[in-house]
């Protein structure tokens, strides 16, 4: 069945045809915190350049590490001057010391590099990289620091305190039945998205660890299930170490908070910067001028802040040389004193108050539901999670003064849950003029084939030859740079020629809403319609400017296709409604009321025919088919759970295509760890039979350079094809982190092959390989489950014993 991630009183309203309560209308922000987003002024506070971040000059414990990466809890101005600075929690270098009541940002000359977003880390093709990352969620006296907002301990969660499973048991990673929320020491694991990277170091969901701090309650748990560390000599506190191969193509891959159940949350509240990887084979410098017959000789927009280069936000000579610069947009609401505000309770998302208690938002009428333990409704989680202010690199709609020159800006969706539609516009005072095109040279894993001239209604490829071809329209007329949450986006805008004073304003016209494809209604334009500000100043002008190869001449050191896959997997994307709470909705107040409250093999029936609906959605979960044992056709989508047995199991060196049938109304960006794929295509499929419906539709032209993350839309396959070629254990999720915290992730294993599990890589079978097998059956590692030879789903015995076997059987070697 398909059901809309909307608020149940929208989906109501839907259903019988009234579209006058509120939910879908984009003529208002949409609801959030006491401060009203349209009182803030826009365009007065000038963008934060994220600086480098700096490497450790001191080691807190051994091994040295290249980066000692503290999460702490600071200030930050991120409205403008003059509203209160809001409590943000994010990275920076360990040995830096934060005096008290510091607000960022602060001059990286003080030794400070605290900020949110996080300062970059700049990584080489080929290069490892080390990070000690540490959580240093403490206040000043060593106790821990509670979370900012309300954690809902009935997901399936980190749940340090170990006890309380919703079957009985007491351990960590698991979902409890308490409904009150998590007031304890926060648990953190940082994920470099994007990484080809080992498992240890990847940042599995139950990898997690607490502070090191001074009062964590007795019978906590310190560490998730699967917390591990690449070099396990590590032995400071309250960290884990890890090791970034970086063997990857050069581009923009970012960092930050993955634990599990509270991902949402933990990124909410400001963990996250970017990790470029520069250099290589696809590098910056392999960029070709196709009008000229020297090779390599393109020069995209630079430079980039470096590392003792200077801040480019207290420098202004330094800050005018600055070309390249990674751009994150995320959406947040603000409460009056200015703090963020996120939601603590279900009723916010169906756009109602709790009984009993004053209207959150202005919302009068009333979500009048049992929760968990009592129903199976969450009562914190919000099923989606939409903001009315845009901010830009941690300033609410920034100001950039810009020369009349190529940039090239590193886009970032860093949002929650929504999806951007980005396109830029000349300003004559408040009326829009005409449009400013993205010239986009990059997506997720590296460069496209082609720059592609991106412009609402067209996406056009440029042969690179100095032309332009006639415009080539978009799938729809509202598509412009749109970006999923994860996206990346690597482009050029050229501001070159235009006018000193020239105003170019950055909009936003995806929906207030989850995207599932366009037409849609877009972005309230008073406020989550629009992102950021430019600045024409002259004055600004570098000679350098003048060297930059206009985007029409680039041509781009993409790489080829990936070979044919062996194996064509399915999987399913799905939405759940409860099975027991069967509610109605009042059609003047919109108040959802309970009917029944009873769990049964005619719930649905039952529920239809008292005139109530079930309460949803309840969570959404990634799948497999079911199939016919005799005919093998596919019968139905399995929901799967995050703690159900693991069903994708690709070999290393295994390339598969993966198809992603989406059920759900909704488009979900899916992501894959490890892994850079190709989008392949999309084709639409009835969900009923599973037949396809259409042709295959090609992905659009931004969509063909490596990426790791896709939006799947509603109703469509979505086809890519990766390379699976390192061992270990990892995850596959949707990036709507609200979804991804309920149970739509799942972990997957790359196995060693069965036909040739050369464990230790020697090129041969041998009784070492055994050897090393054995090793790992005492282990706790997410690496130990790609010694699964046998696919059980465990690793023991019998995959040693399979393994001996298949080294006794091998025809004995010549004897020379
Ligand atoms: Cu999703």
């Amino acid at each position: 069945m398909i059901i809309k991630t909307a608020s149940l009183k929208t989906m109501f309203a839907l259903g019988i045809g009234l579209l006058v309560l509120q939910g879908n209308s984009s003529a208002a922000p949409v609801p959030g915190g006491t401060l009203d987003p349209t009182t803030i002024p826009k365009y007065v506070t000038p963008l934060v350049i994220p600086p480098v971040m700096p490497k450790s000059t001191t080691q807190p414990g051994a091994p040295a590490a290249d980066y000692n990466i503290a999460v702490r809890q600071f200030k930050q101005q991120i409205l403008p001057t003059g509203y209160g600075a809001s409590t943000v929690w994010s990275y920076g270098r360990a040995q830096d010391v934060l005096p008290a009541n510091f607000t960022a940002p602060a001059p990286l000359a003080n030794n400070i590099s605290f900020n949110y977003p996080a300062f970059t880390v700049e990584n080489t093709s080929g290069a490892p990289t080390s990070v000690r990352w540490i959580n240093d969620l403490v206040d000043a006296n060593g106790n821990y620091l509670p979370h900012l907002f309300a954690i809902d301990q009935t997901l399936h969660w980190a749940n340090p305190p170990a006890k309380g499973c919703s079957d009985g048991t007491n351990h960590t990673d698991c979902r409890t039945m308490n409904p009150a929320p998590y007031t304890g020491p926060v648990p953190m694991v940082t994920h470099v998205h994007g990484s080809h990277v080992n498992a240890e170091s990847d940042g599995y969901p139950e990898a997690w660890w607490l502070p090191a701090a001074q009062n964590i309650p007795a019978g906590y748990a310190k560490r998730g299930r699967l917390y591990d560390q690449y070099n396990r000599t590590n032995a400071v506190p309250g960290s884990a170490f890890f090791t970034y191969e970086n063997n990857q193509p050069a581009t923009t891959i970012w960092y930050h908070d993955h634990s599990l159940g509270i991902t949402r949350s933990n990124v909410y509240a400001g963990p996250a910067g970017f990790w470029l990887i520069r250099g290589g084979a696809n590098g910056d410098e392999f960029v070709d001028d196709g009008t000229t017959a020297a090779a390599n000789d393109g020069r995209l927009p630079g430079p980039a802040p470096t590392a003792n280069g200077g801040d480019p936000n207290f420098d202004p000579t330094f800050r005018a040389t600055i070309r390249e610069i990674p751009i994150v947009v995320q959406d947040r609401s603000f409460n009056l004193d200015g703090s963020l505000f996120y939601p603590a309770n279900r009723a916010f998302f169906e756009r109602l108050s709790l009984p009993g208690q004053p209207p959150q938002s202005g919302f009068t009428g009333i979500l009048n539901i049992p929760y968990i333990p009592v129903s199976d409704i969450s009562p914190i989680w919000n099923p989606e999670a939409f903001f009315n202010t845009m901010v830009v690199n941690g300033s609410t709609w920034p100001v950039f003064e810009v020369a009349p020159a190529r940039y090239r800006f590193r886009l970032l969706d860093g949002s929650n849950s929504r999806t951007l539609n980005l396109a830029l516009f000349q300003m004559n005072g408040l009326v829009q003029g005409p449009e400013v095109p993205f010239y986009q040279i990059g997506a997720d894993q590296g460069f496209l084939p082609q720059v592609v001239k991106v412009q609402t209604g067209f996406a056009t490829p440029l042969p690179g030859n100095g032309t332009t071809p006639v415009p080539v329209a978009a799938p729809n007329p509202q598509y412009a740079l749109l970006m999923g949450p994860a996206e990346r986006a690597d482009v050029i805008v050229d501001f070159t020629g235009m006018a000193d004073g020239t105003i170019i304003r950055m909009t936003n016209t995806a929906p207030d809403n989850p995207f599932g494809g366009f037409p849609d209604i877009p972005a309230d334009p008073a406020t989550s319609g629009q992102v950021m500000q430019f600045v024409v100043r002259a004055a600004l002008t570098q000679p350098s400017d003048a060297l930059t190869t206009p985007p029409q001449n680039l041509v781009l050191p993409a790489e080829g296709p990936l070979g044919a896959p062996v194996k064509v997997r399915q999987v399913t994307l799905n939405e759940e409604e409860s099975t027991q709470l069967c509610v109605k909705v009042d059609a003047i107040t919109g108040s959802v009321t309970t009917i029944f409250n009873t769990p049964g093999p005619t719930f649905a029936a039952t529920c239809a025919a008292a005139g109530g609906m079930p309460m949803a959605p309840k969570a959404a979960k990634l799948g497999v088919f079911m199939t016919d044992p005799v005919t093998g056709v596919k019968t139905m989508s399995m929901p799967m759970m995050w703690a159900d047995a693991i069903t994708e199991t690709p070999a290393v060196g295994d390339t598969e295509t993966w198809e992603i049938y989406n059920f759900t109304v909704d488009g979900h960006p899916i992501h894959l760890h490890l892994v850079r794929f190709e989008v392949i295509d999309r084709q639409p499929f009835n969900v009923l039979t599973f037949a396809t419906t259409g042709p295959a539709i090609p992905p659009k032209p931004t969509e063909l350079g490596y990426k790791d993350t896709v939006i799947a839309l509603p109703g469509m396959i979505t086809r890519l094809k990766a390379k699976f070629d390192r061992a270990g254990l990892y995850v596959w999720h949707c990036h709507i982190l609200e979804h991804e915290d309920n149970e739509m992730m799942r972990p997957y294993v790359v196995r060693f092959n069965l036909n040739m599990p050369d464990l230790n890589g020697d090129g041969k079978l041998t009784i070492a390989d055994v050897l090393i097998l054995l090793r790992q059956l005492g282990s706790k590692t997410p690496s130990k489950f790609a010694y699964d030879l046998n696919g059980d789903g465990k690793v023991d015995i019998l995959d040693a014993v399979l393994l001996l076997k298949k080294v006794l059987a091998q025809p004995a070697p010549p004897i020379i």
